[in-house]
């Protein structure tokens, strides 16, 4: 079993709207196993190092004034593939283009309010959940379910 890790995030939209829960559901209902969350609000320079291949992209504003609008809930899930499976529960980035059955294909119209974000490699990952958590924060336990998915 491998123990890949990746960070998700219900964006400020996710969270107000009351999709969080549905989005838990479904990380958890595929196999995987939540080993840390948190409700949180970002701050400017946290996101320009979350964002750091974005910031001159014309859309960055408004991406950080989107980021900053209210509490975003933080995850890190555990499991076999857990990036790029968690990649396609989310769907495309722009919701025209996601499918039905995708969280943004089930619940988001714009790009610029697309529900939520995952990492999109091992190494992002990695830099990503060392961003937005500490250590100490990431929780290790065997899941009763352990041996079965
Ligand atoms: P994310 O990081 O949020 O999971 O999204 P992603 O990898 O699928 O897409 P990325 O290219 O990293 O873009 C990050 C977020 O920026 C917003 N965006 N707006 N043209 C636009 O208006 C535009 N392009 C990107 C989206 O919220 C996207 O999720």
């Amino acid at each position: 079993m491998s123990t890949e890790r990746t960070f998700i995030a219900v964006k400020p939209d996710g969270v107000q709207r009351g999709i969080f829960p549905e989005i838990l559901r479904r990380f958890q209902n595929k196999g995987f196993k939540l080993v840390g969350i948190k409700l949180t609000l970002a701050n400017e320079s946290l996101l320009r190092e979350h964002y750091s291949d974005l910031q001159s992209k014309p859309f960055f504003p408004s991406l950080l004034s989107y980021m900053l609008s209210g509490p975003i809930l933080a995850t890190v899930w555990e499991g076999k593939d857990v990036v790029k499976q968690g990649r396609v529960l989310l769907g495309a980035t722009n919701p025209l283009q996601s499918a039905p059955g995708t969280i943004r294909g089930d619940f988001a119209l714009d790009m610029g309010r697309n529900i939520i974000h995952g990492s999109d490699s091992v190494e992002s990952a990695e830099k990503e959940i060392s961003l937005w958590f500490k250590k100490e924060e990431l929780v290790e336990y065997k899941p009763t379910l352990h041996g079965w998915i």
